[in-house]
């Protein structure tokens, strides 16, 4: 007989999403994903000053702040068909690349290997076994057996006191967990060394951006760091070159570690390729731009058909109507109040219905997007593909290399096509975040090359127009493609929807009763028991859900809209 699992709240996310699963047979059969919480954005942003539309929607989130920010200005801009100037595009790349690899690193080793990796067996490891088999897969000098040896002490500290403490609610011992004592370890050394690393990344948000999280350095035409080299308050070469520094640090720390371990999970799960595919429908947008109109960018992006690289299409600019007319949401079965069908986002609707939880009616907060009608994935994996598909150079090259060393330590070749799975996501990531930590360092130095041909200026003055004018800017987030829709009415903004990176991969079903992403990649997954559901764990992690940035409505009354049951 089918079991029903309910998972409620799903820890190790940001925001509150509720997992409903039917397990016949040791599988998932039927799956529901629930974003189970209100925020109150796009409602507050009608009738106000398109200008403070940033600083508003970068509240959406705590952790992707700098992406609603930058997102928001590129839609106006895009509906004033304004340039901006070449250092503050620079600057916003830098920022939102530094800020993408921080969320990178975060993910795998704080939000999600403990789904893979058994602290408690780590205290089985040989420190030296450990360190013979970390010198053979890369050079990192954080891989010594004192290191192993010390972090072994610091765990066994923690295990004899009875208190794991962040390692306490993990499933040590599931049979699902795979990876002997030795890579336990590493993985485990990693996991605290990480923790130190995703500083260097923030930083480097916080002294382009004056503040992280949450940027303030954004306005409608620019950026407003001042660069006048005779003063400290200024973007002084001396922060630039503390900048590069910490650039430096996360690249060593991305391919020497990162890539590396994604490798090894991945090889000793390779069982995990063939598991979590779902929605091959998949859409990563451009991003980088590299020159001041947008219309060139260092990252490609585009929609690719059923998982079939040939039917890649580019994405070109802003303002590109393949994207732009593509786009809708469906609230069949979202609480909100429908009746009209999808609805492209600047006609988008964000009125609550709420009615509790029904399997075959209305089931959560999240909205259905669709491009061209059908859903899409979005995220690292989109992005990776659509960089193949491109063939964008850096991308194949570390592709390669990161299925190079799988298929060694696997003992057996694994193909591209193992990234359609919930490991070759992890894996999708890592790579995207090698090539952003060498995006970083080349916009780095276009920065410095641009000043040092005396060019200074980060702001062009934006004037808005009596009548109505429509924008849409976009940014490949670090969950995938993000964009912000804006209609202005002399001067005001009339209509904002933001459809984010988890609205597309957390969707309900939609208009047509397709299921989205994560409903999809949870269809067949094996569960060895219902009780401790870590199979449907790992599955959902790997898209590396936010529920605040899927859900940004607000019930101003404050009313009860939903009761928590944590099994
Ligand atoms: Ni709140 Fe986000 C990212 C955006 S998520 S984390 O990346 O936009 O859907
Ligand atoms: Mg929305």
């Amino acid at each position: 007989m089918a079991k029903r699992i309910t998972i409620d709240p799903i820890t190790r996310i940001e925001g509150h999403l509720r997992i409903d699963c039917e397990i016949d047979g040791g599988k998932v059969k039927k799956a529901w994903a629930s974003g189970q919480m209100w925020r109150g954005v796009e409602q507050i942003l009608l009738g106000r000053d398109p200008r403070d539309a940033w600083s508003i929607t970068q509240r959406i989130c705590g952790v992707c702040t700098t992406v609603h920010a930058i997102t928001s200005v590129r839609a106006i801009e895009n509906a004033l068909d304004m340039e901006i100037p070449l250092n503050a595009q620079y600057i916003r790349n830098l920022i939102l690349t530094a800020h993408a690899i921080h969320d990178h690193i975060v993910h795998f080793y704080h939000l999600s290997a403990l789904d893979w990796v058994d602290v408690t067996s780590a205290l089985k490891a040989d420190p030296v076994k450990t360190a013979q088999l970390a010198e053979g897969l890369s050079s990192w000098t954080g891989n010594s057996r004192h290191e192993f040896a010390k972090v072994k002490e610091r765990l066994t500290g923690f295990v004899g006191t009875g208190q794991l403490g962040i390692f306490t609610n993990g499933y040590w011992g599931h049979p699902a967990m795979k990876l002997p004592p030795e890579v336990n370890l590493l993985a485990t050394t990693h996991y605290l060394q990480a923790l130190e690393v995703q500083r260097k990344a923030s930083k480097i948000v916080a002294v382009l951006g004056s503040k992280s999280p949450h940027i303030q350095n954004i306005a409608v035409g620019g950026v407003s760091n001042p660069i006048d080299f005779d003063s400290q308050s200024s973007l002084t070469m001396e922060r630039l070159l503390a900048v590069k520094g910490w650039i430096d640090e996360l690249a060593d720390f991305v391919k020497n570690v990162y890539l590396v371990d994604v490798a090894a999970i991945g090889a000793y799960y390779a069982d995990w390729t063939a598991i979590g595919k779902g929605v091959t429908e998949y859409l990563a947008v451009p991003d980088l731009p590299l020159d001041t109109k947008g219309t060139q960018f260092a990252l490609p992006g585009g929609y690719i058909k059923d998982g079939d690289l040939a039917t890649f299409k580019a994405i070109k600019s802003f303002g590109d109507a393949f994207f732009r007319d593509g786009v809708e949401e469906s609230v069949k079965h979202a609480w909100y109040k429908g009746g009209k069908g999808a609805l492209h986002p600047f006609k988008g609707e964000t009125d609550p219905d709420y009615t509790d939880f029904q399997d075959n009616g209305k089931y959560s907060w999240v909205k259905s997007p669709t491009f061209y009608g059908k859903p899409a994935q979005v995220g690292p994996l989109a992005r990776v593909l659509a960089m193949v598909a491109a063939e964008h150079a850096p991308t194949v090259k570390y592709v390669n290399q990161t299925l190079d060393t799988v298929s060694s330590l696997a003992k057996t070749k694994v193909p591209v096509a193992a990234l359609h799975s919930t490991i070759g996501r992890h894996a999708a990531r890592a790579v995207s975040c090698a090539v952003q930590v060498d995006l970083l360092a080349q916009q780095w130095q276009m920065l410095i090359d641009n000043l040092a041909k005396g060019d200074h200026k980060t702001f062009n003055r934006p004037t808005f127009p009596k009548g109505e004018v429509t924008g849409v800017g976009f940014h490949e987030a670090p969950r995938g493609a993000l964009s912000h829709w804006v209609v202005l009415k002399d001067g005001k903004i009339s209509n904002y929807q933001c459809v984010v990176p988890t609205t597309w991969n957390a969707a309900p079903r939609n208009e047509n009763e397709a299921i989205g992403p994560y409903e999809a990649s949870l269809l067949d997954t094996p569960v060895a028991d219902p009780e401790r559901p870590l199979e449907v764990l790992r599955t959902v992690h790997s898209f590396d859900p936010c529920l605040a940035c899927a859900v940004h409505v607000l019930d101003t009354d404050q009313n009860e809209v939903v009761k928590v049951q944590v099994l």
